[in-house]
């Protein structure tokens, strides 16, 4: 057999890797393959530092960067502008969790302001909500300082009592970011592998979908948060694993991510045949 670490990502990826329409998520399989890992980390700490020295300890492990950056308390374009070189010397892609939901035009304008997120990150996350433009407007700001991106469109939720299961708005999401170059692919809920199954087979092979509510540890998180486990999720069409806490508020955060990252490759080779 051959050994793994010599297979390519037509072989991990299968048809996700021939039919996906986007240079950055066909960048992000490369990593995935590279690393021997599907985790994303929710890093989730309030300064800067705290980011380095979780970067530091883990960066090895793990495939992308996601962070939030409007809870960092001392943050400063410099202390910012370091930890994306961090970030890129480890081979991550980055990704801003901003949750955009506006109308294009001013999600345009909120990926500029005061944390220039269109010259920093890679990926986004943005609600459907206001309607297809939205990626149009966030497309646009990365153009307009002469980089590319890609939008990740919320379809699920981990959090329970979300609204986002009704009256077909998943479905309608799906449909329309489908068909959309600038869509890198789609959130779905990690904790609930049976309707990620459904999310799949909806989204077909040309995306990817990455998922929060996930943890090692199964069951309800706090303030309504809960999660499944990693590799239930990849085996029932997940891409990506977003791991938060599980990660940094780990007493060994290296450990924690190797394991992740253990888990979700090793699911991601089940799943390949
Ligand atoms: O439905 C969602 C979507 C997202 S992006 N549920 C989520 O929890 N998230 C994010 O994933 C959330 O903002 C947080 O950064 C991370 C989950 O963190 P954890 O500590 O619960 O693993």
């Amino acid at each position: 057999m051959q050994p793994v670490n010599s297979m390519g990502p037509g072989e991990v990826w299968g048809s996700r890797w021939e039919t996906c329409d986007n240079a950055l998520a066909r960048k992000y399989m490369q990593t995935v393959c590279r690393k021997q890992s599907a985790v994303i980390v929710a890093a989730d700490l309030r300064t800067i530092d705290e980011l380095n020295m979780l970067l530091d300890l883990i960066g090895e492990y793990i495939a992308a960067l996601k962070t939030h950056v409007d809870l960092v308390d001392d943050w400063t374009p410099e202390g910012w502008a370091g930890l994306c070189e961090k970030a890129k010397s480890l081979d991550l892609l980055i990704f801003e969790d901003r949750k955009f939901a506006d109308i294009g035009k001013i999600s345009r304008d909120q990926m500029a302001g005061v944390y220039d997120i269109r010259s920093w990150a890679d990926v986004v996350t943005a609600h459907g909500i206001s309607g297809p433009d939205i990626v149009d407007g966030l497309s646009a700001a990365w153009e307009d300082v002469g980089r590319s991106g890609g939008v990740l469109l919320l379809a699920q939720m981990s959090s329970r009592g979300n609204l986002l299961d009704i009256a077909g708005y998943t479905d309608a999401m799906v449909d329309a970011g489908v068909a959309n170059s600038g869509v890198f692919g789609f959130i779905g809920n990690g904790s609930r592998p049976d309707e990620l199954s459904v999310l799949r087979s909806k989204v077909g092979n040309s995306k990817l979908i990455w998922t929060p509510g996930v943890n090692l540890t199964t069951g309800d998180g706090e303030m309504g948060q809960r999660y499944g486990h990693p590799s239930e999720a990849i085996l029932a069409g997940s891409d990506g694993i977003i791991v938060g806490s599980g990660i940094h508020k780990s007493n060994d955060p290296a450990s924690a991510a190797k394991a992740y990252a253990l888990e979700s490759w090793k699911a991601l080779l089940e799943r390949r045949v």
